[in-house]
């Protein structure tokens, strides 16, 4: 390959990268994912509603999220059931309902496998 023919190809690629950019930045997005708890009429029992937004801010429809709980100061003494949340009804927010087996403090790990993976820690006390 000559020099300059070197450069052509080399300003090809860029301009081929460039193009894909856009299709690559969205698959590697990270997804927003906000939660509230509410009590239910069940002791230890909480609601979660969970709303999922991508990073233009706008509702992810379609997502696979499990929530999984769990006492950072007692590490192996629980074993809450994963639970899977369902969507809501409403764009971008789904809920679920898990049992806490004691008050304290606990952290939630929820977790989206789709349409993108995404993974936070939700810290929250049960009184
Ligand atoms: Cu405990």
């Amino acid at each position: 390959m000559t020099a300059v023919s070197r450069r052509a190809f080399a300003i090809v690629c860029l301009a081929t990268t460039a193009l894909q950019a856009p299709a690559f930045a969205q698959s590697v997005e990270k997804l927003s994912v906000e939660w509230t708890l509410a009590k239910t009429k069940t002791p230890l029992e909480r609601e979660a509603l969970i709303t999922v937004t991508n990073a233009q801010g706008q509702p992810v429809s379609g997502a696979n999220i499990e929530v999984k709980v769990d006492m950072p100061s007692m590490p192996m003494m629980h074993s809450v059931p994963k639970a899977t949340a369902e969507p809501s009804g409403e764009p971008g927010r789904y809920k679920t309902k898990f049992t806490l087996e004691m008050a304290g403090e606990w952290a939630a790990q929820v977790e989206v496998t789709k349409p993108v993976r995404t993974k936070v820690i939700k810290k929250f006390n049960v009184d």
